[in-house]
């Protein structure tokens, strides 16, 4: 080890020599190769970031049971309503988008026990996310809601690959379903107090521990979406009533 390290000391050494021991000219020649070679590896990286965003193409449609993501899937691939029972496992379908590549859309099971699972097997593909919600019972579930959301947004590979998001908030056709703004204000509400209480539950638990989920939003600021390092928006839906529209732009603007 130490042997190592001397050998390491010397060629360090040797090199500052020989470089303050160049000419003028040839520090030149060094600091231009150095500046070309950093240009080429900036190009490579963004190559490489660009490759990856370009070849995922999926979106999965994510929230609890009962929210709406089969009936969704179903309008969206097969262009009709289907009778749906409780997923247990995924759907996936081809999504063809007008002038762009096609997408590849997962219907996540929304059960508590599977769908970390297949969430973990879609969610480095995913180019999109779309969190189904039922407007109608959030005020029961909102606190169940807000933790599944919490979870997939503060998730490490959803950080990295930061895919768009939008919370959908469907069953719209229910007069008395709530509005995606005064949705967007509960939910903020709630993962706020979620936020604080999993913090301090982390830091309970492990001081100075490793995280392992992201820090959602601004230390010491009320929770917002709009201070998320990925870009989340809401949007009205009614899959019942075929009323898909915005989440058609969506997923055109997405794709
Ligand atoms: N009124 C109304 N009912 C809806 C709407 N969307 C879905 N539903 C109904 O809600 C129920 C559940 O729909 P699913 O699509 O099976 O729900 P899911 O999210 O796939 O549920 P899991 O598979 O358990 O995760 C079905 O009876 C649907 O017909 C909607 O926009 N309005
Ligand atoms: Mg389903």
């Amino acid at each position: 080890m130490l042997h190592r390290s001397a050998m390491w000391q010397h060629l360090f050494v040797s090199r500052e020599q020989s470089i303050l021991c160049l000419s003028y000219h040839q520090q030149l020649v060094v600091i231009n190769f150095l500046c070309r070679f950093y240009v080429f590896l900036s190009f490579i990286f963004i190559f490489v970031w660009r490759r990856g965003r370009v070849s995922r193409r999926g979106i999965c449609l994510v929230g609890l049971c009962e929210s709406g993501k089969t009936l969704i899937f179903s309008q969206l691939i097969y262009k009709k309503a289907i009778e749906s029972f409780t997923s247990l496992k995924e759907n996936v379908g081809v999504l063809d988008i007008e002038n762009k590549a096609p997408l590849k859309v997962v219907d996540v099971p929304g059960h508590e026990r599977v769908r970390q699972r297949f969430f973990d097997t879609y969610k480095s593909t995913a180019r999109g996310i779309v969190f189904v919600l039922d407007s109608f019972s959030l005020n029961k579930d909102i606190r169940d809601v807000a933790e599944y959301l919490y979870t997939i947004l503060s998730d490490p590979v959803v950080s990295s690959n930061r895919p768009q998001v939008l919370i959908l908030c469907n069953k719209q056709d229910n007069t008395l379903a709530k509005g995606p703004q005064v949705i967007q204000s509960m939910l903020e509400k709630e993962m706020n107090l979620l936020r604080n209480t999993q913090t301090n539950q982390l830091e309970a638990v492990a001081e100075g521990g490793n995280k392992k989920s992201t820090y959602l939003g601004h230390e010491g600021k009320n929770f917002e979406f709009a201070d998320l390092s990925l870009r989340v928006e809401f949007a009205a839906s009614s899959a019942q009533s075929e009323d898909l529209e915005n989440l058609n732009k969506w997923l055109h603007s997405v794709a």
